[in-house]
């Protein structure tokens, strides 16, 4: 154990939320230390084992949250990169943002046939004067940098699901995925064949041995949705943001609904006021909550942060998110606490 104590000061608590008849709705865990990552959903845990890789030899941030969402970008199980659900007119378009402990970031939305967006967008972080790329120019950038073009053809399961949506081709955008996971609409899980659940996104923030956060989103964003549509996820600011000297924080859920507050920046400067970063996440919950009214029951929404002290939090609108973490100590899936239950 070379230096152990120097580099880890890793407590760790777990209590149990018990409400409405026995139920248990919500694991609370308390890191401080590091490095530590965390991940949205359950893929969360494979992206984590590579960001683990980068981290654990005290390798920095920025490396591990690309690392670590490649795996879940290649997945052949996952909806997150190419294998992923198409638009309504049959073209799978990805979205992703990278950002590291100094404000650099770099992003691209409707990219199309591009495997590994997450690395398009650092590329853009790192090569040009700009901060996102869209579309047919970010496509050329990525194919100038040496990113192969990939097919066009969807996966044999997005190719019966997408089917299955012109039956009726029905878009409705409000959508839920809820703790017995009987989802609806286009941010709803599909199941695998293994009977896990699947998710079209993936958010991670680390904080590395030296004490630097970074942060990367990907996604396909909405199964189905209006050809050109954009998430949250390539949003600095909304489906991400990370400030060294406070916090970092990932969105997963209604884009459109995290974009409207700002919300992973919003997480950030409650954190910076003092707020935990559960507490912050929640409050910005609270705030999208209040603004849908009774629509809320429709939609889901979770923020996932980890502060300057390597403590980590999450909130969402309703039971049934998840999220990954890895410490030197532990390696599991957490569920998050949630304003309704
Ligand atoms: C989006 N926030 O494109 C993404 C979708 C998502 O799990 O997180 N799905 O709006």
């Amino acid at each position: 154990m070379i230096n152990r104590r120097k580099f880890i000061r890793a407590s760790v608590f777990t209590s149990f939320a018990t409400i409405a008849g026995n139920k248990i709705l919500a694991a609370n865990v308390q890191i401080v230390g590091k490095p530590v990552v965390i991940s949205t959903w359950d893929a969360g845990i494979a992206a984590n084992k590579a960001a683990w890789e980068v981290l654990s030899k005290k390798g920095k941030a920025i490396d591990a949250v690309e690392k670590g969402v490649m795996v879940t970008e290649a997945s052949q199980n996952c909806c997150v990169g190419l294998n992923a659900h198409p638009d309504r007119d049959g073209f799978v378009t990805l979205d992703a943002s990278i950002m590291d402990d100094k404000f650099n970031c770099g992003s691209v939305a409707f990219l199309e046939r591009i495997k590994h967006p997450i690395s398009v967008a650092r590329r853009v972080m790192e090569k040009t004067p700009h901060v996102m790329l869209v579309g047919v120019g970010a496509q050329q950038f990525a194919i100038a940098e040496g990113f192969p073009l990939e097919d066009q053809k969807l996966s044999p399961e997005a190719q019966k699901a997408y089917e299955n949506w012109l039956k009726k081709s029905e878009y409705k955008p409000p959508a839920i995925n809820i703790e017995n996971k009987q989802g609806h609409g286009p941010f709803a899980p599909t199941r695998l064949d293994n009977g896990e659940w699947n998710h079209d996104t993936i958010g991670m923030v680390a904080m590395d041995s030296f004490g630097n956060l970074s942060g990367s989103c990907t996604t396909s964003g909405a199964g189905f949705k209006m050809r050109g549509r954009v998430g949250d996820s390539p949003i600095i600011g909304a489906g991400l943001f990370v400030d060294n000297e406070v916090g970092a924080c990932t969105a997963t859920g209604q884009g459109e609904d995290v974009i409207r507050v700002a919300g992973s920046h919003s997480v950030v400067e409650l954190m910076r006021q003092g707020l935990s970063p559960e507490a912050a996440c929640r409050k910005v919950i609270e705030r999208i909550v209040k603004i849908k009214k009774e629509k809320a029951k429709d939609i889901q929404v979770a923020f996932l942060a980890v502060n300057k002290k390597g403590q980590v939090g999450a909130y969402a609108i309703h039971p049934g998110f998840d999220y990954a973490i890895r410490t030197n100590e532990i390696e599991k899936l957490v569920k998050s606490k949630s304003w309704f239950s």
